[in-house]
């Protein structure tokens, strides 16, 4: 079985290898562990799960490494945000696909390809994470579980590439203060997205019903009018054996999910809106 693959080259300045290794962290490859030692070294990144192609033959455009992308715009936004040397814009490739290359560092051409595949019409927001900026409002009630879904939020966007400096947590003291202070941190204009967690537990909550309607209408209404989509990560469970399967026992972390939600609905955002003044430029929407 594949575990990775390898390429090996020497660059005389390292100044170019650094510079590469922070291309590829923002294009959200997850970084492995770095080494060093006398005769060079090496920056891992974990991709997910991929396709590994032998090519026999003469493709004109002389990159290293093609690598296969679900969406080459945003590629090419995050590249030229870095300042990355594109060796050509993103052209026909003649084979139904799109594709754009790139020189991070001298001889080194890496040409990342989208497939113009039937439905790639469809607009789908992207696990990318880094670059953005976001806020966990974080429950203390129950906070025996609601740390464990902080945990698994912070996990998730970890995962997705997001720096830590544009994490911000904030904890208030039980579920129902939660959508008043979503609301604050949106309306500063400074997220791209805000993350509930909280844990309501029927059997231990008086007026269960009115507290758990109250917060999940509020979260709503707080997304709404203000536009800055916020993530669900609020448990409403009938008793603590349920609540901790869903902060990662038995079914999974809701905390996690509710991070990768916000990311997906951040980009998603992004997209659609960027699909939307494509569309008004060619005059097909008024
Ligand atoms: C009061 C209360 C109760 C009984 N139960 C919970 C709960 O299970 N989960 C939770 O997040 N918060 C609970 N709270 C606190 C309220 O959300 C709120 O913080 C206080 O009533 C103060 O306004």
């Amino acid at each position: 079985m594949i575990k990775g693959i390898t390429t090996v080259r020497e660059i005389k300045n390292a100044k170019e290898f650094d510079a590469l290794v922070a291309l590829f962290r923002t294009l959200g490859f997850e970084p492995g562990k770095e080494w060093k030692s006398a005769k060079g070294r090496g920056a891992p990144f974990h991709g997910a799960i991929a396709t590994l192609e032998f090519v026999e033959g003469k493709q004109s455009q002389g990159a290293d490494i093609w690598i296969e992308v679900t969406d080459l715009d945003t590629i090419r936004n995050l590249l030229q945000k870095q300042k990355a040397r594109l060796a050509s814009d993103i052209q026909e490739t003649g084979w139904n696909s799109r594709v754009l290359l790139v020189e991070p560092s001298k001889g080194m051409k890496f040409a990342f390809w989208q497939n113009n595949r039937p439905g790639a019409d469809v607009i789908e927001g992207e696990l990318n994470s880094a670059g953005m900026r976001l806020a966990i409002v974080v429950s203390r009630w129950n906070s025996f579980i609601t740390e464990r879904l902080l945990q698994g939020a912070l996990d998730a966007l970890r995962r997705t590439g997001c720096h830590q400096q544009d994490i911000t947590v904030v904890r208030v003291p039980g579920s129902f203060e939660i959508p008043s202070e979503a609301r604050t941190l949106a309306e500063t204009g400074k997220f791209d997205a805000i993350i509930t967690l909280g844990c309501l537990i029927r059997g231990e909550t008086d007026h269960y019903e009115h507290i758990a309607t109250e917060v999940t209408r509020g979260i709503g209404q707080s997304a709404q009018e203000t536009g800055v989509p916020h993530t669900y990560g609020v448990l409403t469970c009938e008793n603590l054996e349920q609540a901790l399967d869903r902060a990662g026992l038995k079914s999974g972390n809701k905390g996690f999910e509710a991070a990768l939600s916000a990311v997906e609905m951040v980009s998603l955002k992004r997209k659609t809106k960027a699909r939307a003044s494509a569309v008004k430029s060619k005059g097909k929407v008024e």
